[in-house]
């Protein structure tokens, strides 16, 4: 699809995430995904870019907590569409198994559902442990779930340390040699990552992929 014909169907999408109209939101994901527009497109072109609007909006004080809510609440609408057709692509064979969460006292989870979908698409078994997810947890997914890899999301300078505080409570376990950790989000940067011991960094979704397939390469 030419770019004229695509960006129209992008717009529509955008606009209904920022005025929060969850219905409207899902049938311009419905109607851009009947004329062909590839999903990973409609995450690229629109559901981030309308993330980074309602950011600036956030910051300039147009938009309240409650806006930020209603335009999340849109987004979620599409990405329930969108997300199984990502998840669909890997095929069946798992390449290694990965739990991920956002870290202790962050609500913050349309990023990391991203990096999910991406990381299910590409073919890894994933264990999804959801948001505010406490160190202990995080030791319990090493030791219960038999994972390769933990994935932690973080999408503020707060809750960021609590990345460090997980990688602390998987050394007193004793179970930090077993896992790669890998990081992302927002506020964290590959300086951070190396700072606080993480096996990896990536600033977005298809690098978090990318990242967990070169780490089981290696021998995670
Ligand atoms: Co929040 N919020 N928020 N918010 N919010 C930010 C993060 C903020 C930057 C807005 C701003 O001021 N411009 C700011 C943080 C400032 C800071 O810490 N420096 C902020 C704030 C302040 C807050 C509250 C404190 C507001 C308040 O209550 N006063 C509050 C905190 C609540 C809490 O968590 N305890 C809060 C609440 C919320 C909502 C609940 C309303 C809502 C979240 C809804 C939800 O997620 N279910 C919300 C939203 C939507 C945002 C913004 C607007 C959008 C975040 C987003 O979804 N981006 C955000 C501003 C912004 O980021 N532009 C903001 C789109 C998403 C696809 O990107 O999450 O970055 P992102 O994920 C990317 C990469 O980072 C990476 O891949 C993803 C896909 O490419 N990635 C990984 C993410 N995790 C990864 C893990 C990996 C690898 C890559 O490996 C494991």
């Amino acid at each position: 699809m030419d770019t004229d014909a695509l960006s129209p169907l992008l717009s529509a999408l955008r606009d209904a995430v920022l005025d929060g109209d969850a219905r409207g939101a899902a049938s311009a994901t419905e109607r851009a995904l009947g004329q062909g527009v590839d999903p990973q497109r409609l995450v690229d072109g629109a559901l981030i870019p309308a993330m980074d609007e309602a950011g600036r909006r956030f910051e300039n004080g147009e938009f309240f907590v409650p806006e930020l809510l209603v335009s999340a609440r849109a987004l979620k609408a599409s990405q329930a569409i969108v997300t199984p057709l990502l998840a669909q692509r890997g095929g069946v064979v798992a390449r290694g198994r990965v739990a991920i969460g956002t870290v202790k006292g962050d609500m913050h989870d349309i990023g990391k559902n991203l990096v999910v979908a991406l990381l299910q698409g590409g073919g890894f078994d994933v264990v999804d442990l959801g948001t505010d997810v406490p160190p202990t947890r995080f030791v319990s997914a090493v030791t219960n779930d038999r994972v390769d890899i933990v994935g932690l999301s973080a999408l503020l300078t707060t809750t960021m340390l609590q990345m460090k505080a997980t990688l602390k409570a998987m050394e007193t376990a004793g179970v930090r040699g077993s896992v790669k950790v890998i990081v992302g989000g927002a506020p964290v940067t590959q300086r951070f990552a190396d700072e606080i011991g993480a096996d990896g960094y990536a600033d977005n979704a298809a690098a978090a992929l990318a990242l967990a397939r070169r780490l089981m390469a290696s021998g995670a």
